[in-house]
This record gives C-alpha cells, structure tokens and sequence, in this order.
C-alpha cells in the first residue's frame, strides 16, 4: 500500500477512548524491545511516527494509527520487560486483554518475533492466548537483517515447531532495516481487511 496520510488518533488505555467507526484494527504484539513500533513505521514509511527506542518499554499506551482511513494500526506496550513493576505489568496486561478479547474491528494480531532466538516463554503464552480466543495472527520474525540469509529456513522451523503455528497463520521473515518481508506483509494485512 502507498501511504501518504497517517495520523496518531489517540493513545487509549480504556475502552470508552478507543476510536469510534467501523475501520478495520491490526494490533502490534510482541516482547519489548523486539521491535512492533518499527515494523509500524516500516510499512508505513515513516522512520518515526510510531515511536521507538533502543530502551525497552517504550511503548505505554494502545496507540492507533490511522492508514489512509482505510486501518489501524494499533502499537501495544511489549510485554517481558523485567523493569516495570508488578503492578504496571498487570495493569498493561488487562489493557491488552481487554482490548483484544473485547474488540469487534479486530481483525488480527500482528505478533513480532525475533528471527534470531527461539520464541520466548511469553512468546509461546501469546500465541495459545490468541488461539485460545480464536484470534486470526500474522507472525513476523523480524531483525532478518541480524543474521545471514542461510540461516533464515533453519530459524523459521524453530519458531514454527516452537508455538505450533496453525496452518492458517502465516510467518514471514521482515526487517525494519532492509525492507524485507514488507510486501508480504501488506499482503496478509489487506487479505483481512
Ligand atoms: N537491525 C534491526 N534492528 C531493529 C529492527 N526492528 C527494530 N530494531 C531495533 O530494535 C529496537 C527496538 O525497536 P522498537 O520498534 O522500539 O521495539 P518495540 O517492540 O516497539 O519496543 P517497546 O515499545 O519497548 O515494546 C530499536 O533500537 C530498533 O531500531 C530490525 O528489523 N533490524
Ligand atoms: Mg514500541
């Protein structure tokens, strides 16, 4: 897609602030610092609309991107970050809960994983939670641009076997780097509009 008109609408925590209208919704998932906020900017062509750091925990809020009003993006805090407290961790943990088990427009779960690791704990809890409420998912390895094209099929199994993807889930190997992986991507993405 060719986007020229992005626009941040709000940075919701509640329910009640969430955008009205029936614009189909795309939501980041993924451990901090794995780099959802960059795959944002990547497909959308912007180096720092979504805002990112090299600090994990960036992202706070559910922040909705509007493309070309056509979809949201919706950048989502990472989770697995040692350093917030108990107590934000639970509260950014019912935030998502709540809005990706109670959110019509939802259309999918847009989870980044690392290309390089295998998938975390909280990755593979992640996956079942979705599977569980019946979430369509597009899986991202991302940072593809960290390790050299030989190794990528090898990595992509791992992930694979490693949360048991469903057959209608795709993975697609991505770098905000390079590019790589951003047609694919738009691709999945408009298949569910
Ligand atoms: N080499 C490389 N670096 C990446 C890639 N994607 C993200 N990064 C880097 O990883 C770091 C984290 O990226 P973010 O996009 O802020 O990650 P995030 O998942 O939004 O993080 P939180 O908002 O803290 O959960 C930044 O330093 C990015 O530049 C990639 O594909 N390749
Ligand atoms: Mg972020």
């Amino acid at each position: 897609m060719n986007v020229n008109n992005v626009e941040l609408v709000i940075s919701a925590v509640r329910p009640e602030q969430y955008p009205e209208g029936d614009l189909p919704e795309f939501a980041l998932a993924g451990r901090s610092n794995v780099g959802k906020s960059s795959f944002i900017n990547k497909m959308i062509g912007r180096k720092a609309m979504a805002r990112i750091s090299s600090k994990p925990g960036k992202t706070q809020t559910l922040n909705f991107y509007k493309i070309e009003d056509q979809l949201y993006y919706v950048d989502v805090p990472g989770y697995g970050y040692a350093k917030v407290s108990k107590k934000e961790r639970e509260a950014w943990g019912k935030m998502i809960e709540r809005y990706i088990t109670g959110r019509d427009v939802l259309r999918a779960v847009i989870q980044i994983i690392d290309l390089r690791h295998p998938p975390t704990e909280d990755d593979i809890m992640m996956y079942d939670f979705l599977k569980h409420y019946g979430i369509p998912c597009v899986l991202i390895a991302t940072k593809a641009d960290k390790i050299p094209k030989g190794k990528w099929q090898k990595h992509k199994k791992i992930i694979r076997e490693a949360l048991q993807v469903e057959d209608g889930d795709s993975l697609i190997v991505f770098s905000s780097e390079t590019g790589l992986g951003k047609d694919e991507a738009w691709d999945e993405i408009k298949k569910r509009m």
